[in-house]
Parts: structure tokens; C-alpha cells; sequence
């Protein structure tokens, strides 16, 4: 008898579905997730063709971060910024290449209930040697009152009070990955509707993984425990599963992605001349640890969870450990991070 095909679900019919399950849910937040797809089908196009149309290289500025902007960062940007100006759903935003928050002050905007926290083109030097980018973002309920502009309040929350987050990485297939307090799923851009459709439902982060991800450059910067976890893990020892593999690709949104679907931990430590490393709380740290921990996994700054941090402002930068429960905990058995945040 043939086997019943499975039919493809769309991530409109699955958020809707989602929706379901909360009797005085209204939808926005769906509709929300909705307008990011969106503007991230249209990044994707533009990723794809990076290579014919004059669109790589560098746009000849740099971003708050002081790092060289790409011309697909400052189009992806836009993209993100305009598609949320019109959503129904969205109060204001907050970009990682933008200095400032931005508050809509259009009449519908000021009564929408969610703000939005994004990184437009997360590992963007990647662009050129057509490495795995990506785009992150976070979904904050407001704490500022509807019917006026959001606030930079709205966007200083501690991680644990997202009501989503998730990411789209632009690689061999192009994949939107988001969670909230039910869970997460991912979904691959089906081009040929150009829809985004249930492919990995239910992701669970494994408990156990074999491959550790951080940037051995800059080993000899890091504290002791760091380097005493990195021999660790290169010690031969079979009972244990031992050696690790290492992989790096640089691109955050790469590097979390394999570790969510096949365990390990990805690391950023501080060092000595950055105490709380490079990648930032709002718009990396706190969304990939919202996701690996609704998965399963445990997301840690070397002295206690990610979720927990106060946010003080909107680039400051926190050390990250996060992945598989297993090695997660072996690394922060050996790390006294002693992060300032
Ligand atoms: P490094 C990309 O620039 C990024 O922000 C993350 O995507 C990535 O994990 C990290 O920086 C790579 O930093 O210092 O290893 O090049």
C-alpha cells in the first residue's frame, strides 16, 4: 500500500495551529513571524545571486561595532527595517548595526504589542567566500505602554522574557528555525512556492555531541580553564568518546545550527584584553539561547545562564558556552568566566 504522503506544512498553517492551543491568543505574534519570513525570503533572494549582481563587497562604512559593513548587511537591514515599519504587529526595532532603537510612530505601530530585535546578516564577512550566513531575531513583549512609541525599556529585557526568537540561515538550503516557551521547529524555504515549510519538527538539542566549536586563534588569549578544556577535549581517551572533532565556520548562525542538530558546544570566552568577548547579548547571545535551551540544551556566560542577564545596553557583549547539557557542563567544570556583565 503506498504510504500516505506526508503533507507539506506551511509555516502560516503551523503558527496558526500554534495559535490554537492559546484560547485568548489573537494571532500577532504569528502575523509577526509571518513579516519576518517574509523580509527574509527577500535577503535570501538577494544572498543567492550575491555573486552576479554587484551587490558583494564592502559598503564603505563601518557599524556601531566599528566592523567594515557589507552592502548585503545594509540591504538586509533595510529589508528587515521597511517590512516591519509595515507590519500590523511591531512597535519599533532594534538592529545591530544601528546605533539607536527605532520606535515607529505611525498610529498603527504605537499600538502594537511586540518589538523586534534583529542581527540583518549575522557572519556577513562569510558573503564573499559563499560560506552559511544568516539573520537572527528576537520578539519582545512590550513593557512601555500601548498607544505611545516603544521605549528603549522594551528592548533591555533579560533573554528569559522573550516571547520568541529564531534565525534563517542562508546555506545549501535555506532554513528559518524559531522558538517559544512550546518549543522549537524548523522549516526550509520550499522556493517553488516560496513558501517555508515544516521540515524538522520538535528539534531537540542532543544531550551528548562530539564536536567542539570556538575560534582556537585566539587560544592563548583565553583564562586557563578555557585551555584546560580545549586539552581535554584533545586528549586521547576512548571510553569516554574522546577525541572531539573541532569545527568552525566562523558564522555564528552556522556554527549554533550544526550544534543544535548534531550536539557539541560553541564557544565564544572572554579574554584577557575582552573580558566579555565579541558576540553580542541582545542580538546573538540571548535569541541562539532562548532556542538551544527550548531545545533542551543549556546556554551559560561562564558564571550562570545567559537568559538571566540584565541587559544594561543595547551592544554590550557577554562570553557564551552553550550546547549539549553534557559538554556544556564539562566546560563549565573547568571555566571560572569571570565575565563582567
Ligand atoms: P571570529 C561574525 O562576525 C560573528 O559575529 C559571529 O557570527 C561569529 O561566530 C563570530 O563573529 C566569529 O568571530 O573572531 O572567530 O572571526
Amino acid at each position: 500500500m503506498e504510504s500516505k504522503k506526508r503533507k507539506l506544512i506551511t509555516l502560516d498553517e503551523f503558527t496558526i495551529q500554534e495559535t490554537r492551543q492559546f484560547p485568548n491568543a489573537t494571532g500577532e505574534l504569528s502575523s509577526l513571524l509571518r513579516d519576518i519570513a517574509l523580509a527574509c525570503k527577500i535577503i535570501n533572494k538577494q544572498v543567492n545571486k550575491a555573486g552576479l549582481v554587484d551587490i558583494l563587497g564592502k559598503h564603505g562604512a563601518t557599524n556601531v561595532q566599528g566592523e567594515e559593513q557589507m552592502k548585503l548587511d545594509i540591504f538586509a537591514n533595510d529589508t528587515l527595517i521597511n517590512v516591519l515599519q509595515n507590519s500590523a504587529e511591531c512597535a519599533g526595532i532594534a538592529s545591530e548595526e544601528n546605533d539607536e532603537f527605532l520606535a515607529f510612530d505611525d498610529p498603527y505601530s504605537v499600538q502594537s504589542k511586540y518589538v523586534v530585535l534583529f542581527d540583518p546578516l549575522d557572519g556577513s564577512s562569510n558573503i564573499d567566500v559563499n560560506a552559511s550566513i544568516g539573520t537572527i531575531f528576537s520578539i519582545y513583549r512590550r513593557v512601555s505602554p500601548l498607544g505611545s512609541p516603544c521605549t528603549e525599556a522594551d528592548f533591555l529585557q533579560e533573554g528569559s522574557r522573550l516571547m520568541a526568537a529564531g534565525y534563517v540561515i542562508y546555506g545549501s538550503s535555506t532554513m528559518l528555525v524559531y522558538a517559544t516557551k512550546l518549543g522549537v521547529n524548523g522549516f526550509t524555504l520550499e522556493g517553488s512556492i516560496g513558501e517555508f515549510c515544516l521540515s524538522h519538527p520538535n528539534l531537540q538539542c542532543p544531550e551528548k555531541g562530539k564536536i567542539y566549536s570556538l575560534n582556537q586563534g585566539n587560544s592563548n588569549k583565553y583564562e586557563q580553564g578555557v585551555r584546560n578544556f580545549l586539552e581535554y577535549c584533545m586528549e586521547e581517551n576512548k571510553e569516554e568518546g574522546r577525541p572531539y572533532s573541532h569545527r568552525y565556520i566562523g558564522s555564528m548562525v552556522a556554527d549554533l545550527h550544526r550544534t543544535l542538530i548534531k550536539g557539541g558546544i560553541f564557544m565564544y570566552p572572554g579574554d584577557k584584553k575582552n573580558v566579555n568577548g565579541k558576540l553580542r547579548l541582545q542580538y546573538e547571545c540571548n535569541p541562539m539561547a532562548f532556542i538551544v535551551e527550548a531545545a533542551g540544551g543549556i546556554a551559560d556566560f561562564g558564571n550562570g545562564r545567559i537568559l538571566d542577564i540584565m541587559p544594561k545596553e543595547l551592544h554590550q557583549r557577554t562570553p557564551i558556552f552553550i550546547g549539549s547539557k553534557q559538554l556544556v557542563s564539562k566546560a563549565l567544570s573547568f571555566v571560572t568566566e569571570k565575565a563582567s556583565v
